[in-house]
């Protein structure tokens, strides 16, 4: 019993020890770089070890709005939110930072994230998951408001287009006075619409739904906003007519189009 005891303990320092170079050897071939897709092994071991770290008995609860067939629309706007700046609108990981980090932000649709169970998926949104970018939202979303997403999160894999569009147009009736020509949203990290027609001498107005700062920033049409707060707006009075392309300088891929015609001049504006 003892000899097999010392004969497993040397097994598990052999172990330990080629883990170790095998990590030594990483770090020397490709730096602490965040911007490289892990291999298969490091994402299965990564996740499994994610889903083990949550209580089997939180593991167990099933989505108690699953007989909600509406829940999935609050979780989305929901996730609009706070969620797809890094996740994508609609789940899939298209943001601008998603290959950006590492581990990368899962493709919500994925098989893997889709078998994790309905309270692991809970618990991952209220814990968050430590050495990822994943933040624990429990001090800022409700159970309810939690389990709406969740509900959003099984949706993604079939998720329309026109899943997608009503909230646009939605959202605009819910905060917002009829949204005028020169009205720009910044939400989800996208300027909405991402196209603006206006007339030289019309106002351009941007308002920052997002929980966190853009800016609007193009060299061509002498546009230089300062860093926008959430729930912000920053107006702008174009004095050349043209086609410009901006942008948010925080935010690589965020990116508007802002068309200013000049009607005296027919013509010229294409
Ligand atoms: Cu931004």
């Amino acid at each position: 019993m003892a000899v097999l005891r010392v004969r497993l303990f040397l097994w598990f320092i052999v172990l330990l020890a080629a883990v170790a170079v095998a990590a030594l050897w990483m770090l020397r071939e490709h730096g602490l770089v965040s911007d490289r897709q892990p291999g298969r092994l490091e994402t299965a071991i990564a996740r499994r070890l994610v889903v083990l770290s949550i209580p089997a008995s939180a593991r167990k609860v099933t989505n108690p709005l699953s007989g909600n067939d509406e829940a999935w629309r609050d979780g989305m706007e929901h996730f609009q939110e706070h969620c797809a700046t890094c996740h994508g609108r609609a789940g899939r990981a298209d943001s601008a930072f998603a290959k950006k980090m590492y581990p990368p932000v899962p493709d919500l649709a994925d098989p893997a994230i889709q078998r994790m169970s309905d309270g692991a998926l809970f618990a991952i949104i209220q814990n968050g998951v430590r050495w990822t970018g994943m933040p624990a939202f429990r001090s800022e979303h409700s159970a309810e408001e939690t389990w709406k997403l969740v509900a959003f999160i099984r949706r993604v894999p079939t998720l329309s287009p026109a899943d997608l569009r009503p909230i646009a147009s939605h959202e605009t009736h819910e905060h917002d006075a009829p949204a005028a020509p020169g009205a720009i949203a910044m939400d989800g990290t996208t300027f909405t619409p991402g196209e603006v027609h206006v007339t030289l001498g019309e106002t351009v107005t941007w308002t920052n739904k997002d929980p966190f700062p853009h800016n609007v920033t193009s060299s061509a049409a002498r546009m230089h906003s300062p860093d926008i707060d959430p729930d912000g707006t920053w107006s702008f009075t174009p004095t050349r007519a043209g086609r410009f392309e901006y942008q948010c300088t925080l935010h690589p891929g965020m990116k508007g189009v802002l068309v200013v015609e000049d009607k005296g001049a027919p013509g010229r504006e294409r």
